[in-house]
């Protein structure tokens, strides 16, 4: 897919002097890790887990999001954040609470209070989870969120709206879908986001002037789509890659039942998680 004549990119800096990375040791963390150093002159890599040595142009600030003190700390200093630490599935909420409402509550608190202008917040297409597989959603589409941890992210969602509105605190939201090497299933030929694309839908998000507050479907240019994205052509985020390569391996595997909910529902599996605990 051509990238739009008017590149709203074309004549910016896409370089700044620091990006902070949280969630850095997870996967797709580490898949960013070494792309953001085209992008600063130093990546703040941050995670609870652990992260290695710092390498050139790294700097490693280890830190539970749940700890507000600590995450001030992490954050002063910084140009943007580029926020994927937290819990990244269903879980019960007493895991999903300080890790993603908490933590992403104290991420945006550090950087009303030191200056931070610009956030990128990994939300997910579990915001969506329980509208219908085949259903075309655009960024005002009624949220739909298929558990817990969908919900905590509808709540970064809408925290990053109100920093916008209150702070001028810009962020985008990317709606991610299936951020993988490859396509896992045939769901995934639908949400898969390649990380070439991935890499350039943070690019866009960390660079592009006057996003405010901008939500973005993160998926590649397969075949077949639930999501449009007209109300973030602003990010002229154009993805290069496709699930299409996969279709043959990914469609060899028997097909799940048709009233099976991960079937039906555009969250998949995760729309049938839990309850936990009883
Ligand atoms: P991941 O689970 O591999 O990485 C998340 C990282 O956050 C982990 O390294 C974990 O240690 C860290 N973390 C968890 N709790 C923390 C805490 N309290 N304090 C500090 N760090 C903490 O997830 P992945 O796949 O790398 O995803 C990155 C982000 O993108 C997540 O926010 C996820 O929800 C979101 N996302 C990912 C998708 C994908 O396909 N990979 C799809 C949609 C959203
Ligand atoms: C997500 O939000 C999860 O973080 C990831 O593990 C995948 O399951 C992805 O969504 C998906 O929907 O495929």
């Amino acid at each position: 897919m051509p990238l739009p004549t008017s590149d709203p990119l074309a004549n910016v800096t896409t370089h700044c002097h620091r990006i902070l990375l949280t969630g850095a040791a997870g996967n797709l963390g580490k898949v960013l890790r070494d792309r953001l150093k085209r992008y600063a002159d130093i990546v703040r890599l941050s995670d609870v887990a652990a992260l290695g040595m710092a390498r050139e142009q790294e700097e490693i600030e280890p830190c539970n999001l749940a700890d507000a003190r600590a995450v001030d700390e992490l954050v002063a200093g910084v140009d943007v954040i580029v926020h994927l630490g937290g819990v990244s599935v269903e879980r019960p909420f007493e895991e999903i609470l300080p890790a993603n409402i908490q933590g992403t509550y104290h991420l945006y608190e550090a950087a009303r209070r030191h200056g931070v202008r610009r956030v990128v917040f990994a939300s997910s297409n579990h915001v969506i989870g329980f509208h219908r597989q085949g259903e075309i959603l655009d960024a005002s589409a009624p949220l739909r969120p298929d558990g817990y941890y969908g919900l905590s992210k509808a709540y970064g969602e809408h925290l990053a709206r109100f920093y916008f509105d209150r702070y001028g605190i810009e962020t985008v939201c990317l709606r991610i879908g299936s951020s993988y090497p490859e396509p896992r299933d045939r769901r995934m030929l639908i949400t898969w986001l390649g990380y070439d694309d991935l890499e350039q839908l943070v690019c866009r998000a960390m660079f592009v002037p006057g996003v405010g507050h901008t939500i973005v479907y993160g998926a590649s240019a397969n075949r077949d789509r639930w999501w449009d994205n007209c109300q973030a052509a602003h990010l002229g985020f154009a993805p290069q890659q496709s699930s299409e390569p996969f279709r043959a391996q990914v469609e060899s595997a028997p097909a799940l039942s048709a009233d099976d909910p991960a079937a039906i529902y555009q969250g998949g599996a995760f729309v049938k998680a839990g309850p936990f605990g009883d």
